[in-house]
């Protein structure tokens, strides 16, 4: 099934100059890089982006995180996106991601843990539209 997921490198892979290869781990991992941009989130944005989560005792040292430098958002496509997407970050837990996965080799704990990927279509859709209207994506797919 092909899919569609929002990426995020996160301010500390930015700051580490991880875009580049991060988006080269994207590419080998078969997925297509259809959309993206590099932005800075001001507060509120990253407190709208997170809304789920903010109940959470995390979610103001999230927010403060997520707002604290530029962040490269993609979007990527293929098959079994989502899925795949996550199996090249690796645990949300840097610590316990697998060797030769983006959190093992850019991350450092589980807030500033490099990348973000979406969890599940649904969310895929909503976090692609908090990013990128839908006349940016439209024929962007590579058939
Ligand atoms: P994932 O991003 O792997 O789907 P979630 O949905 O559990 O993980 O968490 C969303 C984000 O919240 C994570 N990417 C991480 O940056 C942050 N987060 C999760 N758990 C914690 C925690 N215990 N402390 C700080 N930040 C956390």
């Amino acid at each position: 099934m092909q899919q569609r997921t929002l990426s995020i490198v996160k301010p500390d892979a930015v700051a580490k100059h991880g875009i580049g290869p991060i988006l080269a781990r994207i590419e080998k991992g078969g997925l297509r890089i259809v959309a993206g941009r590099l932005l800075r989130l001001s507060r509120g944005e990253a407190e709208a982006f997170y809304a789920v989560h903010s109940a959470r005792p995390f979610f103001g040292s999230l927010c403060d995180f997520m707002s604290s430098g530029p962040v490269f958002v993609s979007v990527l496509e293929g098959e079994n996106a989502i899925v795949r997407y996550r199996e090249v970050l690796g645990a949300t837990d840097p610590a316990k991601a697998d060797a030769g996965t983006v959190r093992k080799d850019f991350g450092t704990d589980v807030e500033r843990n490099a990348a973000h990927g979406s969890d599940a279509p649904e969310t895929a859709a909503q976090e692609i539209g908090f990013f990128f209207s839908a006349r940016e994506l439209a024929g962007l797919g590579v058939r």
